[in-house]
């Protein structure tokens, strides 16, 4: 009879030693111990060593069309408003006010020519600068330094990251790499036409780790599997012979149109892009394979274009079409519970009813994350059990979750410090 492990550290015991100790004592391309699923405490060192101080995910800049638009995000209990200034500069600033702290702008988005605080009125300027706040202070309050404090703020490839440590990580290759790969695509130039948010009932870490294997796909799920092809690229360990000549074959068609699609790798497995061919026959992650918007983005003249897959650990993964373009956040809400944002993305002059059904758009993908979030729920239920133990991940099938979960230890033993 196998017994419960022995070494257990208790939920009501945990703290910033007690997580060093189990970073410490980890079995390599093992699942994490219990605590780091369920414990409350450990959820708020979570927020405070990886959200608070890596670069999140936190929209697209097409949802900033105009000085003034803006969009919000809560990244753990601090949130952030991301904006166009008036110099069309896209700038991120926590979202609290200078007087007595209220959150400002309220909406998930909106287009406003200040930001207003909906408590006392004080009126900041979209470079965060404070510009109104009535005639109700003393004579030595200073206005200049009550402006809005600023969040580091990255555009790439029309995707918009946001830091809020004081000194942010690297960032540029990856900067670079967005740019470069998602230049056809052209991002800049793309609506959001459907956006969905679903809360799974578990840790944001079994979110991750179940999108980055597809050891599950074959038995979950049928819709996805009608174009996606589970294999990473021709160093996937399972790649079979079809698949490398497959491979061989769109990455020619590919190059005769300047279509990027080489495999990279940045900073210790945090940034990944590749593109990948999609079924043979099928253009794009819809039920019958083939577009799901007749406008091509950006430059794209052949919707046959594979999947671009993105990764940015620790809350985003991407699949860029010809057609169109899927990017999914995560952002934590309490130890067993994440919220999921999928969007997807067409060309901008794109019509509704037109060039594409939004119905058709979103099938795929809202099956997909519907039997994603029941896989998740059913892990975090199981890792809840006094009988858990951490178990083995397959090095060929699960390759992917070995990378986050080793990109998340370090991360966290590095800013523990
Ligand atoms: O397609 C995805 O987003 C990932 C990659 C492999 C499994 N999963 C469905
Ligand atoms: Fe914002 Fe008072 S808290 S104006
Ligand atoms: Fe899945």
């Amino acid at each position: 009879m196998t017994k419960v492990p022995a070494q257990r550290i208790d939920n009501s015991l945990i703290d910033r030693n007690a997580v060093k100790t189990m970073l410490e004592r980890r079995i390599p391309d093992h699942t994490l111990e219990q605590p780091f699923y369920n414990s409350e405490a450990l959820f708020q060192i979570d927020m405070e060593e990886i959200f608070h101080k890596e670069w999140i995910f936190a929209g697209m800049s097409c949802e900033l069309p105009k000085r003034g638009s803006y969009i919000t995000v809560d990244i753990g209990l601090s949130p952030v408003v991301i904006l166009r200034d008036n110099k069309d500069e896209i700038r991120a600033f926590h979202n609290t006010c200078r007087h007595r702290g209220s959150k400002i702008c309220l909406a998930d988005k909106g287009k406003t020519p200040k930001l207003v605080c909906p408590y006392h009125q004080w009126a900041y300027d979209l470079d965060g600068s404070l510009v109104y706040n009535g005639q109700d202070m003393d004579e030595s309050f200073d206005r200049s330094t009550h402006g809005l404090a600023s969040v580091h703020c990255q555009v790439a490839g029309g995707y918009i990251f946001v830091c809020l440590a004081e000194t942010a990580p690297p960032i540029e290759d990856f900067v670079k790499d967005m740019e470069y790969y998602l230049e056809p695509h052209d991002l800049y130039n793309a609506k959001v036409a459907v956006q969905s948010e679903i809360i799974e009932k578990a840790n944001w870490k079994l979110v991750v780790e179940n999108n980055r294997e597809c050891y599950h796909c074959d038995n979950s799920h049928p819709e996805l599997l009608n174009s996606l092809l589970e294999w990473d690229d021709n160093n996937d360990p399972r790649a079979t012979p079809e698949f490398i000549a497959l491979v061989e074959k769109q990455q020619t068609f590919w190059t005769d149109m300047d279509i990027p699609y080489q495999y990279q790798m940045r900073y210790d497995n945090r940034n990944r892009i590749v593109r990948t061919p999609l079924k043979e026959g099928t253009h794009s992650m819809t039920m019958d394979g083939q577009a799901a918007s007749k406008k091509l983005l950006g430059r794209i003249t052949s919707p046959d274009l594979g999947a671009l897959r993105i990764l940015h650990l620790p809350n985003s993964w991407n699949h860029g079409m010809g057609d169109h373009h899927i990017a999914f956040q995560i952002l934590p809400i309490s130890p067993q519970e994440t919220k999921v944002i999928t969007r997807w993305l067409v060309h901008k002059d794109a019509v509704e009813g037109v060039d594409y059904d939004p119905e058709n758009l979103r099938h795929v993908w809202d099956a997909t994350n519907a039997q994603d979030r029941t896989l998740s729920e059913n892990n975090q239920l199981g890792v809840n059990s006094m009988g858990y133990q951490p178990g083995p991940y397959s090095k060929t099938y699960e390759f992917g979750v070995i990378n986050f979960v080793n990109w998340y230890c370090e991360r966290m033993k590095e800013n523990l410090g």
